[in-house]
């Protein structure tokens, strides 16, 4: 709580959380990162209107005010964020300190702030002495239906005579490792190198190694895995691909060079090349989607460690670099444990097999530890249901095997075990091989995510809603795995473009996804096609034809396609990156370019314009119910959509001309939809261009223009103006009353649903459809024992119970969760106004009195600094609490009959100082707040 009495005190606002590339003293290979604080103070409507950056080349120069590197004297500016610097050139392996000072609207001068450092990577081809080494076990996968070829060990023993000063391991594979330097393994990271275009881009990290080294006899060590390079990829098996693994490569390699600095100052660097030594060990089979075999009795004890006895090890192979693929930093957070959770319950069951139950559904693994019989062999099955007799529902995995088996070595003391390169989604776990009932931490979940920062918070006196905002960001987190997944348990864990699409700006209510989407982004541009279009999921490996291996017809779609425009522009939106506009830029022009091809003359996407792809027209408002919605008005209303996120893109990275031109088409799209689709104030297509529906999605049930999600689109797009913004408002809310105020929406229409209802005054409709607890809603699946976001609305039903499994039923799925934009917008109520939050709306939209929910609390962490907001009107005396970072503005919206009724931090708003201006709006009035906290009481 910050308290007005401490006006008395001296100035002081504090730059904290100082971050470069939004990262806190991160390795960077960005020539000139963005950097970017937040700041503190004790006293209300705080402003920043001068910055000083300075950079040093170390720590003490730095303490001694020294920029020898960078000063950029005092700069007349507001910015907080996204500041590029501008010192001498960087370069490999250079580490850099950094602080900064402000000054206030008075310009009175705060202090430094406490240092932060940056180190740069590899920034040319040619500091990589490395080279590619591997060990190809292929033969040695044992025959069945998936090929699982064991894991490549290799090593190297180095002597140090002089004492290590610093040391770092620049750390690259194709496909998964594990890299050990005396027996220890380096860094928490899962899955590095990622999954990228490996023709294109191969990423690497960089760790700080120097507590490793010791002098005398260093041992380094790596376990490889095939992962997304070599190993299985989604449905490929299922569809019967001709090729179904091994995409990018045969079998996994690694690059890795340690690079040493001896306190003497001389230098010495280590490289993977031809005497490393390779054999196997352990980990007899591994796969991100069939799990993982271990063999503990194979172990080859201190492998790893200087000792070890390496004769009968083979000599690698050394592999040439690709020609076009380039070697960056990894920009993104790797994937780490995030939290452990103990089991809940253990049961036998009548076949013997015991059932543990995690009581969460999940990503991640197990860590075993047990005590028992050399040679047993336990056997790990994964699921996240439950048959009603018990068992364990494994069905909706399809092709994934899913199955980790440990074999103990019979050691004297417990034995701890965990897979390291393949995850599941689950909430039980089906153990054979056990000879008795286990103690009850035997298995432990380990939950794995990409490790990104929290920057949401949400709670309210409704327990349902709790639980939905709960199962979004549990499902959010078994998603966010190196890329955005649809899913973690069956065959499928790609990254949809459609999914990503509508999902980014509620994950961005969740964690900071800056980083995790600039990689993304970057896999999306990398996977455009060549006629412009962004395919359905990206990465997308590609087979010698250059069409999808995984499934030759998996092209582009409308809908997903255009999430190489929405998701650059929701990063954009949200932290003010205009960098990603640039760098997308090219591929974005080109996909609009695409999009214009498939429109008339005018701009309309006609009924049949996708017919081209399979399915036609793409795959619409997937997972509806009902009469489908024409996927092709669908794609008209995403054209206008993306013609207008464009120019407010282009016209922020400078690019006037373009901007220009995308505002003209957006205006001249907008009049000729309306022309086209709107006869009669109501969206009419024409039906007999899809014939008897054949090889549409659900084509079956009929096309129409005249539903919940076509009105619930055109209005969260603005493609249409008063009067006929009211006359849609009026359809979606006859529809859904008419439908007995049941959704009828699928992916595409349920993300703008609630918004839409809020934004034509339909508030009541968008509490009742989110408070639900009946068939179809996320209430239906939390009074059904969900604890994250199902697939379908149907995922299970009372009656019915599980129609799906057999083809596609996953239950997490972050899709519908993208009901979450509308509880931080709208709930909470936090807007921004411009980019980055520096200005922003709070306009809490609170429910009529017939609603369970009387109070709110959340916040948002933005790049701007924290904002919360929290209401409570369960008693006479209404309540808000806000909270406003320094350097930014907020519009509040209270709703209240006059000004003489409220109070704000105990003054009558009257009379205030604080507020800085007060203005009437329908419903009330409208603050304006500067930075600070807020209580604020309406009296009845
Ligand atoms: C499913 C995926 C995804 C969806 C596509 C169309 O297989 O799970 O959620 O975007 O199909």
């Amino acid at each position: 709580m910050l308290h007005i009495g401490l006006s008395a005190l001296a100035f002081d606002i504090t730059p904290v959380n100082l971050r470069a590339e939004y990262k806190h003293n991160p390795f960077l290979d960005e020539p000139a990162p963005r950097l970017s604080w937040e700041l503190t103070s004790d006293k209300h409507n705080q402003y920043q209107s001068a910055y000083q950056l300075i950079v040093a080349s170390s720590e003490d120069k730095l303490n001694k005010d020294q920029g020898d590197i960078w000063d950029s004297g005092k700069v007349s500016s507001s910015r907080t964020n996204q500041i590029e610097y501008q010192g001498k050139p960087l370069q490999s392996r250079q580490q850099v300190w950094w602080k900064v000072r402000v000054w206030n609207a008075e310009n009175q001068q705060g202090k430094w702030s406490d240092p932060a450092y940056w180190e740069m990577g590899l920034l040319q081809n040619t500091d990589w002495s490395a080279r590619w080494i591997g060990y190809d076990l292929n033969d040695l996968s044992k025959p069945g239906k998936y090929h699982l070829p064991p894991s490549p060990y290799l090593r190297k023993e180095v002597t140090l005579s002089k004492k290590v000063k610093s040391a770092r391991l620049y750390l690259s594979s194709l496909g998964l490792n594990e890299f050990y330097i005396n027996g220890a393994k380096i860094g928490r990271d899962y899955f590095a190198s990622g999954w990228t275009d490996y023709n294109k881009r191969i990423y690497y990290n960089v760790y700080d190694v120097t507590s490793h080294m010791q002098k005398g006899t260093n041992a380094l060590g790596a376990i490889l895995s095939n992962g997304w390079y070599a190993g299985y990829i989604g449905y490929a098996l299922l569809v019967g691909a001709e090729k179904v693994n091994q995409y990018y490569g045969d079998s996994p390699l690694l690059k890795a060079q340690l690079e040493l600095v001896f306190e003497d100052g001389s230098k010495q660097v280590i490289s993977t090349d031809s005497d490393w030594k390779a054999s196997t060990g352990a980990v007899m089979e591994s796969d991100l989607l069939q799990g993982e075999t271990y063999d503990a009795t194979k172990e080859k004890e201190d492998w790893n460690q200087p000792a070890f006895n390496d004769a009968a090890w083979d000599p690698v192979q050394v592999v040439a670099d690709h020609p076009k693929s380039i070697l960056q930093l990894y920009p993104s957070n790797p994937v780490r444990v995030v939290k452990e959770l103990p089991i809940k319950t253990i049961k036998k069951l009548a076949n013997g097999k015991y059932l543990v139950d995690f009581g969460q559904n999940f990503a991640g693994n197990i860590r075993l530890k047990i005590k028992g019989k050399a040679h047993d062999s336990l056997i790990f099955r994964y699921g996240e249901m439950l048959h009603p007799d018990g068992t364990l529902v494994t069905e909706n995995l399809r092709t994934a095997r899913a199955t980790d088996t440990y074999i103990l070595k019979g050691a004297a003391r417990e034995e701890v075990w965990s897979p390291s390169f393949t995850y599941h989604g689950f909430q039980y776990v089906e153990v054979s091989g056990l000879r008795e009932m286990p103690a009850n931490d035997f298995l432990t979940g380990l939950v794995l995510t990409s490790d990104l920062e929290n920057a949401g918070h949400f709670e309210t006196d409704n327990s349902l809603l709790n639980q939905i905002y709960r199962n979004i960001v549990w499902t959010q987190w078994a998603n966010y795995v190196d890329i955005p997944t649809d899913c973690p348990q069956r065959d499928e864990r790609l990254g949809w473009t459609g999914d990503a699409q509508i999902y980014i700006r509620s994950a961005a209510y969740n964690s900071d996804i800056a980083v995790f989407h600039k990689k993304w982004i970057r896999d999306l541009n990398d996977a455009q096609w060549p006629n412009g279009a962004f395919p359905i999921y990206a990465p997308i490996p590609l087979d010698k034809n250059g069409l999808a291996a995984v499934r030759a017809t998996d092209t582009y779609s409308p809908g997903w396609s255009e999430a190489g425009i929405i998701c650059t522009y929701e990063i954009f939106r949200a932290y003010n990156d205009t960098r990603i506009v640039e760098e997308s830029l090219p591929y974005m022009v080109k996909f609009m370019d695409f999009l214009k091809s498939k429109a008339d003359k005018d701009g309309v996407v006609r009924e049949g314009a996708y017919d081209d792809i399979g399915p036609k027209g793409g795959f619409g408002d997937w997972l509806s119910v009902g009469k489908k919605t024409s996927p092709d008005l669908l794609a008209a209303m995403y054209y206008y959509y993306c013609t207008r996120l464009m120019a407010e893109m282009c016209d922020a990275a400078n690019q006037a001309a373009l901007a220009t031109t995308y505002s003209e088409q957006a205006s001249a799209i907008k009049r000729a939809f309306k022309d086209y689709y709107l006869k009669n104030g109501k969206f009419n297509i024409d039906e007999r261009v899809y014939g008897n529906g054949e090889g549409y999605v659900e084509g079956q049930n009929g096309f129409s223009g005249h539903t919940q999600t076509a009105y619930a689109n055109a209005i969260y797009m603005n493609l249409l103006d008063e009067p006929d913004l009211t006359r849609i408002g009026d359809h979606l809310r006859s529809l859904l009353e008419a439908n007995g105020d049941k959704l009828t929406t699928g992916f595409l229409g349920f993300k703008p649903l609630l918004p839409a209802l809020s934004m034509t005054g339909s508030s009541d409709k968008a509490y009742g459809l989110l408070l639900s607890t009946e068939y179809p809603s996320l209430g239906y699946e939390v009074a059904n024992g969900a604890t994250s976001i199902w697939e379908r609305w149907d995922s299970y039903t009372k009656d019915k119970g599980f129609i799906h499994n057999a083809a596609m039923n996953s239950f997490s799925h972050y899709a519908f969760g993208a009901v979450n934009e509308w509880i931080f917008e709208n709930i909470l109520g936090i807007q921004p106004i411009d980019r980055g939050y520096q200005t922003f709306h709070i306009k809490p939209e609170i429910p009529g009195p017939g609603v369970e929910l009387k109070k709110a609390t959340g916040s948002y962490h933005s790049i701007a600094g924290r904002i919360a907001s929290t209401w409570d009107y369960s008693g006479a005396i209404k309540k808000h609490h806000l909270e406003i970072p320094v350097n930014t503005t907020a519009y509040f919206h209270l709703v209240s009959p006059s000004q003489a009724q409220v109070d704000i931090n105990g003054e009558s708003l009257t009379k205030s100082k604080l507020v800085q201006e007060i203005t009437a709006s329908e419903t009330g009035f409208i603050l304006k707040l500067g930075s600070g906290d807020y209580d604020i009481t309406i009296r009845p």
